[in-house]
């Protein structure tokens, strides 16, 4: 028994280990919480569980009927017997209930100073908002080790959940209302986050990855990636959309040619160029563009499909894609146009992305 506790103590006192049977590695000051009242429960099962079955079958050797005429007056109460099996299970559970009630508190807490993301969850990916740098994020979330990060969350459909397994955190996130969780990473490393409330079609492709990085790389990490589109030119654009806003489509837009909820991107670019893209209402590109029509330059047609998805459906889809009206800068509009039109250059035949954001080819 001795061995049993000092085993859940040592094993939950390590700042990180890296998960056994039951549980996947702890990577968060609230994990040890969560995981003792986890195996104070499992290890209260193991002892009965031992316990009662043991006696069972020791009791069915010694007290099985031995001979067909062999009759007992059956059993009658015993009052130390009772006390004991009342006593006994009462304070295992208030030792549950005082286990459980701390882990709890300690989630629930957030402490004072917490570094701030806003988080909004929409069919199918995650936004990742900073405020105190500008940057967004999506699909990725960067914190520093060993801050509290705390997250304020919303939806801007359905229900959605974060859940953090690493860190043991999990968390509802409702349209039309906030929600928080907290925690603070204690281990630099990639993390996986997932939607937990069934949402829908693609709901098991609404995944992230939370990157924990040194405390002293991140201001200058976040100041990067809030401004590291303004100094590119036009022909860097490509790789930085495919990379850093690709994220925000690829739930419904394949790059490979593969049908899902929205057209492919592959050969994006040369069907709206010649006209080729017909709508629901019968109408069709071509009349569109060119000379002296409602769009001109086929750009404005990419421009628009981003920022008024409703305005034309293309034929074989519902009207499902949300608008990026003020969720994506000028810069960022002229990015993904770009990127339409190199699509071969940054990615390869299957639609794996052939480059970093800076351009370098990828291993
Ligand atoms: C929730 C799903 C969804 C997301 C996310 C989404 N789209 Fe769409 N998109 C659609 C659907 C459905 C259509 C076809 C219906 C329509 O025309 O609105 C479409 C159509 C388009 C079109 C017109 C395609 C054509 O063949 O004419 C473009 C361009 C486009 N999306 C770009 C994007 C970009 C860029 C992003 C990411 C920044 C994105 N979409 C995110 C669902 C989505
Ligand atoms: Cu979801």
């Amino acid at each position: 028994m001795i061995s049993i506790f000092t085993n859940i103590l040592l094993a939950t006192a390590t700042p990180v280990d890296n998960g056994n049977f039951w549980l996947p590695r702890a990577a968060s000051t609230t994990a040890g919480g969560v995981d003792l009242t986890f195996n104070v429960i499992t290890w209260i099962c193991y002892f009965f569980f031992a316990l009662i079955v043991g006696l069972m079958v020791v009791f069915c050797i010694k007290y099985r009927r031995k001979s067909p005429d062999m009759v007992c007056a059956g059993p009658t109460h015993n009052t130390a017997l009772e006390l004991t099996w009342t006593i006994i299970p009462l304070l295992l559970v208030v030792v549950i209930f005082t286990v459980g009630m701390r882990g709890y508190l300690n989630l629930r807490e957030a402490p004072e100073g917490c570094y701030e993301v806003q988080v909004t969850g929409q069919k199918w990916s995650w936004t990742f908002d900073h405020p105190e740098y500008g940057a967004t994020q999506v699909a990725e979330l960067t914190v520093p080790v060993g801050k509290p990060v705390r997250l304020l969350m919303t939806s801007n459909d359905v229900l959605h959940s974060v859940w953090i397994p690493d860190f043991r955190v999990k968390m509802d996130v409702i349209p039309g209302r906030y929600t928080s969780l907290w925690f603070e990473a204690t281990a630099v490393g990639e993390y996986a986050l997932n939607c937990t409330e069934y949402c829908g079609k693609d709901h098991s492709k609404m995944l992230a990855t939370v990157h924990v990085i040194p405390a002293d790389e991140f201001a200058a990490t976040m100041t990067k990636l809030a401004n590291e589109y303004e100094d590119m030119s036009v022909g860097q654009l490509p790789a930085y959309a495919i990379n850093r806003l690709y994220n925000r489509c690829a739930s419904c837009h394949s790059l490979d040619g593969s049908l899902s909820t929205g057209p492919t991107f592959k050969g994006l670019w040369d069907r709206v160029k010649s006209g080729q893209v017909k709508f629901t209402n019968g109408e069709s590109l071509s009349g569109l563009i060119g000379d002296a029509t409602e769009y001109g330059e086929p750009e404005n047609y990419i421009r628009e499909s981003l920022l008024n998805p409703q305005k034309h459906i293309v034929q074989g889809y519902l009207g499902s894609m949300p608008s990026f009206q003020g969720q994506l800068k000028e810069k960022q509009i002229t990015a993904i146009i770009e990127m339409f039109k190199h699509l071969r250059d940054v990615t390869d035949a299957n639609g794996n992305i052939t480059v970093n954001p800076d351009g370098t080819p990828t291993e």
